[in-house]
């Protein structure tokens, strides 16, 4: 079932207000588009957008990481010595430092490389993984940022489908999480969720 609206929420957040969108119960939990700042949210763990490296970048990853302080990126050195890094469509955990998220899930979105070379499986794998890993470590609500639709470069609307698809799909299966949040920062892209989400695609 639907439920389209458009309410102002939570209040400002460095300075602008925060838009919540669309709320939409699929399963036992709630899905929810909002337009703000990932690093703010109340979530029990909030997805990173990292790199292969794991040791940071800009965009969303710089943010959380000077959000969070540097625990962050200690966990995230000792994950790398352990496993060498995290794989293109694969997901680790680490805590939330000074972030209100108790977890922070480094996910790796993929390069877009022109569509032919495998990037919506990987982007799917990506929310995938999170998902898994979020609910692995009892997570109940997780926030999502775009993933790869910064530097990666992947096309804004095609991502946003693959988002809302992955997941409904996982919602439908599982039964622990409350709340998945996709948290959008630039208008563009709230206004892709929203346009999807009025033609029904969820
Ligand atoms: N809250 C929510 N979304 C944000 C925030 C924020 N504070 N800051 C940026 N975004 P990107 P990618 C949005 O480039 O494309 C990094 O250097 C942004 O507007 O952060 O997966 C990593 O280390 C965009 O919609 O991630 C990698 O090297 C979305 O987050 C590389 O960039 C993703 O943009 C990953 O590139």
């Amino acid at each position: 079932m639907h439920h389209t609206s458009i309410d102002e929420a939570k209040g400002p957040t460095e300075g602008r207000l925060q838009f919540s969108l669309v709320n939409m119960q699929i399963g036992n939990a709630l899905v929810s588009i909002i337009q703000g700042d990932i690093t703010q949210q109340e979530t029990d763990a909030i997805v990173n957008a990292a790199n292969s490296s794991l040791l940071g970048g800009g965009g969303v990853d710089g943010a959380i990481h000077r959000a969070g302080g540097p625990r962050i990126l200690e966990e995230c050195i000792a994950i790398r010595a352990a496993q060498g890094g995290c794989p293109t469509g694969e997901a680790v955990i680490t805590g939330g430092g000074n972030l209100k998220a108790r977890h922070v899930i480094h996910t790796v979105g993929p390069v877009w490389r022109g569509g032919s070379y495998g990037e919506d499986e990987l982007l799917r794998n990506a929310y995938r993984n999170s998902l898994r890993v979020a609910v692995e470590n009892n997570a109940r609500t997780i926030a999502f940022p775009c993933i790869s639709t910064g530097a990666y470069g992947f096309p804004v609307e095609r991502a946003a489908r693959i988002a809302l698809e992955t997941v409904r799909e996982f919602l439908t299966n599982d039964k622990s999480l409350h709340e998945v949040r996709l948290v959008t920062f630039g208008e563009t892209d709230f206004q892709a969720y929203a346009r999807l989400m009025g033609e029904g695609s969820l």
